[in-house]
């Protein structure tokens, strides 16, 4: 029999785990044997890595990641992933090789009686017309073929070119541009027929009240991990932000 799990659902994002910072994979580590370990359920909202470039990448970083997954999945909880706007390319190969779910760019789930809709973030920041435009191109299937079809040295390079000029962009941009659009944010709340919204990619943690159609509705933006663990912890009677495992 294995043991009972905790009715308990986590969310994190952003985690954008990299060889560089290796502080913060050995956080995540620790947080996947601890906390999520007898939850129920683990939503990663995206960007869980700071780049990759395929799931064939046969980095230690990727290897002890997935191997963290699935240890977690083998012992029963359920963990769903969305793609972030930095790790996008991670495909079935991964699923497979960690028994988490792949979930679209929306996902409406029933989190203890409430429909809640989760996404990554990105596709509400509309006022970056530059940043959606790029990412309408680099989304499509063919984009996506081609790109997994060069070596890997090749797409390394890419994505160090990626992550500068994505840093050279965001110093020229104002802070209102790179935040969710509200009219984004009710629209979609509206079209998933939602009050409840949780999504990262922002690094702007916060609890938004809102009227979607005149009803009370709330949005939960998640936190980086920047220099610490971020979570938030769901269960039928408690929503916490926890900081520490
Ligand atoms: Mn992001």
């Amino acid at each position: 029999m294995p043991t009972a799990l905790r009715p308990e659902t986590l969310f994190i994002s952003d985690l954008h785990l990299s060889q560089d910072r290796p502080a913060t994979t050995q956080r995540f580590r620790q947080f996947l044997k601890t906390r999520a370990s007898g939850a129920e359920r683990l939503y990663i909202l995206g960007d869980l890595f700071d780049a990759w470039i395929g799931d064939d990448d046969p980095t230690p970083l990727a290897s002890q990641v997935k191997t963290g997954l699935k240890v977690l999945v083998d012992a029963g909880t359920a963990v769903y992933f969305q793609h972030g706007n930095r790790d996008f390319l991670i495909g079935e190969r991964f699923v497979r090789e960690t028994g988490i779910s792949l979930l679209d760019d929306y996902a409406v789930i029933d989190l203890y009686g409430t429909a809640t809709l989760i996404a990554h973030g990105d596709l509400l920041c509309t006022d970056d017309i530059p940043y959606q435009t790029a990412r309408a191109r680099v989304r499509s299937e063919a984009w996506k073929r081609d790109a997994l079809a060069r070596p890997l040295f090749i797409r390394r390079l890419y994505a160090r070119w990626y992550r500068f000029r994505s840093q050279f962009h965001k110093r020229n941009k104002s802070f209102e541009i790179m935040d969710v659009n509200q009219n984004a944010v009710v629209e979609t709340m509206r079209k998933y027929g939602v009050t409840r919204l949780i999504h990262g990619h922002t690094h702007r943690p916060a609890v938004h009240h809102l009227l979607v159609d005149g009803k009370a509705a709330q949005r939960f933006v998640l936190a980086e991990w920047a220099d610490k663990m971020n979570a938030l912890s769901w269960s039928r009677h408690t929503i916490r932000w926890l900081d520490s495992i």
